[in-house]
């Protein structure tokens, strides 16, 4: 059969042009619809879990992923299976796995150290006031199977939570006909994955959040799925906690032009060989320097293993767009507010402080987005679809919750008790009002009723 080898046209727009903002809006549009279909049989899923616990879990497992157990200890992840697997790998990649993992727990640590501690602080006369953070107990982790699973995934969720201090990290991953992923499963020892099953889909996110004879259940489920797994995610948001619901992965390269045109086009190649829904955008007010990305695009496209899919993604949402200047390009990107964001400049730290609106932001020409997909330290699991204007990466605190504490001295209850009191009758609640003023050194008489 004759596979003419695709071609990948990015979208190319000018700010400068008059269909500019309508163009710009079309090629950013994506809506998470969500199909009705899915969301009933995801619901009934649930619920059934909910009922018949384990029982319900291999039927769907047994349907779903053609797998047989005649018992859930049976899909179960033994400590020991997760070291075999590890072991089994060649040294290169063990080692490889190890030094990401070191990196990425660095990282995490210093995340802990400035903003994931326990702080207090006493008022002149000796009230304590202050936050506890304390891990949570137990979280799950999805991970999803078959393409779509990246053992790097398996480090960006377990670490963070293994940093935080989390008691036990449940980690759940599909494993269709049996077939597990080794290298999955050496990530899952490396990152400090305490149990692991191979169930998956939204079976498994159910048995997770309302736990089973044999599946504990956990206080956070987090990770990447599929439609099914997305949407039982958020039924189940409530029971758990959950961390976000992440779109298509994207890319925004801001170049003044000074990197080589074929790093940047491999740059914008990188995230659309996840998905044919991913998005590569580059922005640069050189028009010459987007002629030659373009033609590095078409000389590299067919040296590519995943051309087909690098081409839809371009083709549909890619887009090279030339901008009046590096300011007006900042100025775009944070209404895009993208995933990933590289400062392909020579003078990255100059446009650094106009940007506000990014999941990562890579400086300068050697920080490649996917030195950041594996192994610089930071998370990769990143707010996209423009939800970068609210939302943070994963991250240490996703792992963590955080109590208030109160301690009033004596001398405190006097001031507080008698601003309390006066703010309760306010609201006519007396016992609020009694329960300050009985700790004040001198008692007054009750007040009326309003
Ligand atoms: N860029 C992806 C993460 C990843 N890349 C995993 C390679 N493996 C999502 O941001
Ligand atoms: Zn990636």
């Amino acid at each position: 059969a004759t596979n003419p080898m695709p071609t990948a046209r990015p979208l190319r727009l000018s700010t400068s042009d008059a269909g500019f903002e309508a163009a710009f809006a079309a090629r950013l549009h994506w809506s998470a619809e969500t199909d009705a279909a899915i969301e009933q049989r995801v619901a009934d899923i649930l619920a059934d879990v909910r009922l018949r616990g384990d029982a319900a879990v291999l039927d769907y497992t047994r349907r779903f992923d053609a797998l047989d157990a005649a018992e859930m200890a049976a899909l179960e992840l033994s400590p020991d299976e997760l070291r075999a697997a590890f072991e089994s790998l060649p040294e290169v990649q063990r080692s490889a796995l190890r030094a990401a993992a070191d990196r990425v727990r660095r990282y995490h640590e210093a995340q802990r150290r400035a903003a994931g501690e326990s702080w207090s602080y006493r008022d002149e006369d000796g009230t304590l006031l202050g936050q506890k953070v304390t891990p949570l107990d137990r979280v799950g982790i999805y991970v999803p199977g078959g393409k779509a699973a990246y053992p790097s995934s398996v480090l960006m969720n377990a670490i963070p939570a293994h940093v935080a201090g989390v008691g036990e990290i449940i980690m759940v991953v599909p494993t269709p006909r049996g077939e597990k992923n080794p290298l999955v499963l050496a990530a899952a020892y490396v990152a400090g994955v305490t149990r692991g099953f191979t169930i998956g889909g939204a079976q498994a996110v159910a048995a997770l959040a309302y736990g089973t004879a044999t599946v504990p259940k956990v206080d956070k489920i987090t990770g990447p799925g599929n439609a099914y797994v997305a949407s039982a995610k958020k039924r189940v948001f409530g029971v758990v906690g959950i961390d976000m619901i992440a779109g298509p992965s994207e890319i925004l390269v801001l170049a003044d032009g000074s990197t080589p045109p074929e790093w940047v086009a491999m740059d914008l190649f990188s995230q659309a060989e996840h998905d044919e829904l991913a998005q590569s955008i580059l922005l640069c007010p050189d028009a010459a320097y987007i002629d030659a990305v373009q033609a590095a695009i078409d000389r590299l496209l067919p040296l590519m293993p995943r051309a087909a899919i690098i081409a839809k993604s371009l083709n549909d949402r890619g887009a090279l767009i030339q901008t009046r200047s590096m300011e007006e390009a900042c100025a775009i990107s944070n209404r895009i507010a993208p995933e990933h964001l590289e400062v392909s400049s020579r003078e990255p730290h100059r446009w650094e402080p106009l940007l506000r609106h990014a999941g990562a932001i890579f400086l300068g020409a050697y920080t490649s987005e996917s030195l950041g997909d594996y192994c610089a330290g930071p998370n990769h699991v990143l707010p996209t679809s423009g939800t970068a204007r609210f939302s943070s990466p994963l991250g240490v605190y996703d792992f963590q919750k955080r109590s208030s504490l109160i301690e009033v001295s004596e001398a405190g209850a006097q001031a507080l008790g008698t601003l309390a009191a006066e703010l309760a009758y306010g609201e006519g609640l007396q016992a609020h009002a009694r329960a300050a003023e009985l700790r004040l050194r001198e008692v007054p008489p009750m007040r009326k009723p309003r």
